[in-house]
């Protein structure tokens, strides 16, 4: 077998399945492609099989296959890696080919799959394809359906990728460490008709969380509630790639989420409908309009909303602690009290101690000093100033005049003229008091009875 390391640097759609059929022999295993970068890669145009229209991983990239004899070959590799949750830290995590989460798997129903797994863990592993009506012998249940897979073997599965839809896959073994150390990855299986659900830009992504100490760098795996660290597919804002998408697109976001809690994901600017979970899709009469979707442990949902609304819009968690890093959550409350006494006794002891919370608990302006590989606790520069958010927050950019399948960040959103809010430098109006209460019986908004109820 040549090399198993294909490194894969800035434009991953540039190497194809087809690239690795040479290279692999009749019996061998297919190579297994590496990508060294947590930056968003262009999506990967299907360069064998049936056509389908790719989906883009955010802070992510889809995994070549190679086609042999009608069966598409994928090779995933169980091992540990360095990840960059954000500019300025970094996490020793467990993944797949070279990142955590690992590479999105993208197939067309019907196709039939093999996967190799081989595992470069100190620690047995298996894959469960989380969502997928397979065989029961390859569902990826250690003990259960398989032996599990002993550090340095490889194991093969294979199954007929039966509906299109959304899905993950994860370890179903010592699932509580390997999880908590980042590993699982996304499925999607495309319609065989790519006419249907179509979209012009499907996004994907899991929700993940970790425990790391500010100067650590490898996650506590024992921590059940108690996360530090939201993440969208292993970052933390301001590491989270924008969604840049095209004014009036139909844009899907497929997430899943693999932590120990619920995130209701919110849209600004946009209203969205569910279209589908990873049981598969909802009849369009059966979706309502929503701008918040909740997604449960071990949930995955798509929503779908034409962008008709220029600007820079937050998507983010409704979770407060949730679009924060680490530091801090446990604080007392120190809004309103007076430290400056308290303060200077302390200075005494302990040089350069700062005060801290007695206006709110703004961070955005305070510059103090982190331990090693440690993110700030609310951070991100925008063109107004700090924007104090961390953890599960992005921007979706809808911008005029993209050419279709241009990702690249435009930069921030030139308002026009008189539509940013601003500080009211003229006269303040006097307040107003309320209304006189209407007469009894005089009843606002109720149609008079008899001669219209024909209308
Ligand atoms: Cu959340």
């Amino acid at each position: 077998m040549t090399s198993r390391r294909h490194f894969i640097t800035g434009a991953a759609g540039a190497m194809v399945g087809a690239s690795l059929v040479s290279k692999a022999g009749a019996a061998t295993i297919p190579e297994a492609p590496v990508q060294s970068s947590p930056a968003t890669q262009p999506p990967l145009h299907p360069s064998n099989g049936r056509p389908y229209n790719p989906v883009v991983t955010l802070n992510g990239w889809s995994l070549p296959w190679r086609m042999k004899d009608g069966v598409k070959e994928f090779h995933l590799v169980a091992e540990p890696v360095v990840r960059e949750i954000a500019p300025g830290m970094k996490a020793n995590l467990w993944g797949y080919n070279g990142q955590s989460p690992g590479p999105t798997i993208e197939v067309v129903e019907g196709d039939r799959v093999r996967i190799f797994v081989t595992n470069k863990l100190p620690e047995a592993t298996t894959i469960h394809w989380h969502g997928q009506i397979l065989p029961s012998g390859m569902d990826g249940v250690a003990g259960l359906v398989q032996p599990a897979i002993a550090p340095g073997k490889t194991f093969v599965y294979e199954f007929v990728a039966r509906h299109a839809g959304t899905f993950m896959y994860h370890p179903h073994s010592d699932e509580m460490t390997q999880m908590a150390m980042g590993m699982m990855g996304f499925w999607v299986t495309h319609p065989k008709d790519p006419r249907r659900h179509a979209v012009d830009r499907d996004f994907v992504f899991l929700l993940n969380a970790y425990d790391i100490e500010p100067g650590n760098y490898t996650p506590n795996v024992n921590t059940m509630l108690d996360f530090n660290l939201w993440t969208i597919n292993s970052r933390a804002f301001p590491g989270t790639d924008p969604m840049v998408v095209r004014k009036d697109d139909k844009v899907r976001i497929r997430m899943g989420n693999l932590t120990m809690t619920n995130h209701p994901f919110h849209i600004h600017g946009h209203r969205f409908e569910v279209t589908g979970t990873d049981g598969g899709w909802i009849p369009p009469a059966a979706r309502w309009p929503e701008v918040t979707v909740d997604i449960g442990v071990g949930q995955m949902r798509a929503i779908e909303f034409v962008a008709d609304n220029p600007g820079d819009w937050a998507f983010h968690c409704h979770k407060s602690h949730h679009t924060m890093n680490a530091m801090s959550h446990a604080m007392p409350n120190l809004i309103g009290v007076d430290q400056a006494g308290v303060a200077k006794k302390i200075n005494d002891l302990v040089p350069g101690y700062m005060v801290m919370g007695d206006k709110g608990g703004s961070m955005g302006g305070m510059h103090m000093a982190l331990p090693e590989n440690t993110l700030p606790m609310m951070t991100g520069r925008g063109p107004f100033g700090d924007i104090e958010m961390g953890g599960m927050f992005t921007v979706i950019k809808v911008r005029e005049g993209l050419a279709r399948g241009d990702y690249r960040d435009p930069g921030w959103y030139r308002h026009p003229a008189g539509t940013v809010a601003r500080e009211w430098t003229g006269a303040v109006p006097e307040a107003v008091g309320a209304p006189a209460a209407p007469a009894s019986g005089d009843v606002i908004g109720t149609a008079k009875r008899g001669g219209h109820e024909g209308h």
